[in-house]
């Protein structure tokens, strides 16, 4: 049991650096588990999150869990909050950047700093409803590699998004879609920020995260053949607001094209066997 302390950054996690890349073997004790909540000012999410995941994550793992709490220094003081709670309970931790910055460099640095034999990400700002979690954790069977938690699948939906939000996801998936087909339809929602995955599939690939993408990156680097998807509905923001800006559009651009780039350049290897979901594509769903 991790010892309380006065000086939470006493018991910070490190940041990994250098290159993005997933050890195989999880450095010190393993556990089943390993969420990484990214947040960038969630002040006032972040310990109503913690405190819904904390029973269902217990229960889905029998206790062996960690949630890595990954802040880029939020001046709203998210970090604060995530270093006293790590204080409070060994089976959070929390890492502070203070330099690099980004939701999906952030979510890779937390797999870095993780013990878990699987891997999953979730938004900090309860937009992903918690228990989706056990649904997906439920949902990997020996065969399967990769869980989604996809608005487009059965049950799934945006929930009320306004028009321009609406534009551009399907502006988004359309290009996605029609650029690099080979990744993007092999899941109904390739835009999705909450999935779980098994960290052999992951473990020695070398990374390039940029923007919010993430699991278009490990949909088309790692060794993942196996996906399943599991429908949810997409939950209005009830405290702060999105950091997605015309930025995060512009990443998205540019990560397609490197992929793009990488998948025609033998570099990224397009998996032979692709699983063809049964979802219908022509939702609203990317963003
Ligand atoms: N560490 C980190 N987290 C981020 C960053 N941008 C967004 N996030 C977190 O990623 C999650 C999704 O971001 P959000 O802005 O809500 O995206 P949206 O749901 O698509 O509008 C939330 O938990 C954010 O706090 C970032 O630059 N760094
Ligand atoms: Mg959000």
């Amino acid at each position: 049991m991790r010892a309380k302390t006065d000086n939470p950054e006493n018991i910070l996690t490190p940041a990994p650096c250098g290159t993005f890349v997933v050890t195989a073997v999880a450095p010190g004790k393993s556990v089943s588990f390993s969420l990484v909540l990214p947040t960038r000012n969630e002040h006032g999410n972040l310990q109503e999150m913690v405190d819904a995941l904390r029973p269902l994550l217990h229960s889905a793992t029998d206790g062996s869990y960690e949630i890595i709490i990954v802040d880029d220094d939020s001046p709203d003081g998210t970090w604060k909050l995530a270093n006293e709670l790590a204080a409070a309970d060994p089976h959070i931790r929390a890492i502070h950047r203070k330099v690099e910055r980004g939701l999906a460099t952030a979510v890779v640095r937390g797999w870095q700093a993780s013990h878990g034999e699987l891997l999953g990400v979730m938004d900090a700002d309860l937009q992903h409803p918690p228990e989706l979690i056990t649904r997906l954790l439920d949902s990997m069977e020996h065969d399967v590699e990769l869980v989604v938690g996809s608005r487009r699948a059965d049950g799934g939906s945006n929930g009320n998004w306004n028009l321009p939000r609406k534009l551009i996801s399907v502006a988004s998936c359309w290009l996605g879609r029609i650029l690099l087909p080979e990744i993007l339809d092999r899941v109904t929602d390739p835009m999705a920020g909450c999935f779980v995955l098994r960290r052999e599939v992951i473990a020695g690939v070398p990374l390039a995260p940029r923007g919010y993408k993430i699991l278009l990156e490990v949909l088309a680097r790692s060794r993942v053949r196996h996906v399943r998807e599991v429908g949810y509905v997409f939950q209005a923001r009830q405290n702060g607001h999105s950091k997605a800006t015309l930025k995060t559009f512009l990443d998205y651009l540019s990560h397609l094209w490197e992929l793009r780039a990488d998948l025609r350049a033998g570099q990224v290897a397009a998996p032979a066997e692709m699983p063809t979901p049964t979802a219908n594509r022509s939702g609203w769903a990317a963003d």
